[in-house]
């Protein structure tokens, strides 16, 4: 039982062994930014789903920077918060301020990303997809889709970050099996729009304005929405010159597919606060919590891309 300021609110508690889900928790959530549609979405959905729940959430915007999280996690630790929710920006450099919160008592959650630490008893698990099989699901419509022959570029997420890594290795797991399909160029966007198209821009430039090009693989929406804008600007008809595959299932990307502008794209649900804060109370209940809770998505076509933009753009 951690005591917060409302001591008497407390002994209240220890006295009638109330927990501490019963009292109103309070959660600090260290969010990366704000730089993707989906990610205003994962924000919106947890601090709604807080709500809902009467938790006291904690919210801090890093601007995707490492050193504001490392810095946010460290206030919630000293303001002793009951748990902590964590989207880490990129897999390394968290077992100090990690070790930091288990030493305090605090249970950390990672949502939507992981982390590489040398303990992996540092937190408490991860509400999360497997980013593998999105890239592997990926390779294998597109092999399927240009019967595996398909010079192509990928746009890449933000460096560092687990997203992007495997992404790109599940990715390259499926082309590697087709001799005739060759990822020519792949580079950072970081999950932006403007990264996805100004990277994509250099690409078509430096491959003879893209006449020679297949396809474009985006690690996010965002990126291949940005992608379709400078491919459209180079002349070329983006998902018909060009196939584009993306992940993240936005509102937007349905728009784009509707119009013919998009081929695929897999669906990441935002909604990972639910199972984040039902984890923090079974281990608050002493209940045994896995260490990753997988999240999965199904791969949407244009067969059915009007009605799911009508039924997310409510
Ligand atoms: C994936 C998430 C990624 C999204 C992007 O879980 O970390 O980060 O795919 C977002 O849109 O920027």
């Amino acid at each position: 039982m951690r005591c917060k300021p409302s001591v008497l609110a407390c002994l209240l508690a220890a006295t009638f062994g109330l927990s501490a889900t019963a009292q109103a928790m309070t959660v600090g959530f260290s969010q990366i930014g704000s730089e993707s549609g989906w990610r205003t979405s994962e924000t919106e959905s947890i601090k709604a789903e807080a709500q809902q729940r009467g938790i006291e959430l904690k919210f801090s915007d890093a601007q995707q920077k490492q050193e504001n999280q490392i810095k946010a996690l460290r206030s919630f630790i000293a303001q002793g918060v009951d748990a902590i929710l964590l989207a880490p920006v990129v897999e390394t450099g968290w077992d100090q301020v990690l070790k930091e919160a288990k030493d305090a008592g605090i249970p950390v959650v990672l949502v939507d990303r992981g982390v590489k630490v040398k303990d992996e008893g540092l937190y408490l698990t991860k509400v999360a997809s497997d980013f593998v099989e999105e890239g592997r699901l990926a390779g294998s419509w597109l092999a399927a889709e240009t019967s595996g022959k398909c010079d192509l570029v990928e746009l890449q997420g933000t460096v560092g970050s687990s997203a992007a890594i495997d992404r790109k290795t599940g990715f390259a797991q499926v082309v590697d099996l087709f001799p005739r399909m060759h990822v020519l160029r792949s580079q950072s966007g970081d999950f932006t729009r403007a990264g996805g198209k100004m990277v994509m821009e250099s690409f078509l430039k430096a491959e003879n304005g893209g006449k020679g090009l297949c396809a474009v693989y985006a690690h996010n929406d965002d990126m291949a929405l940005g992608a379709i804008q400078a491919i459209k600007e180079a002349g070329l008809k983006p998902g018909k010159d060009l196939k584009v595959i993306s992940i993240d299932a936005v509102p937007d990307i349905f728009k784009a597919m509707a119009e013919g502008e998009t081929n695929a794209t897999i669906e990441l649900s935002p909604n990972l606060g639910g199972p984040a804060f039902d984890a923090i109370d079974a281990a608050k209940a002493g209940k045994a919590v896995p260490k990753w809770i997988k999240v999965q998505g199904p791969l949407y076509l244009p067969d059915t891309a009007a009605a799911e933009y009508q039924r997310r753009s409510q």
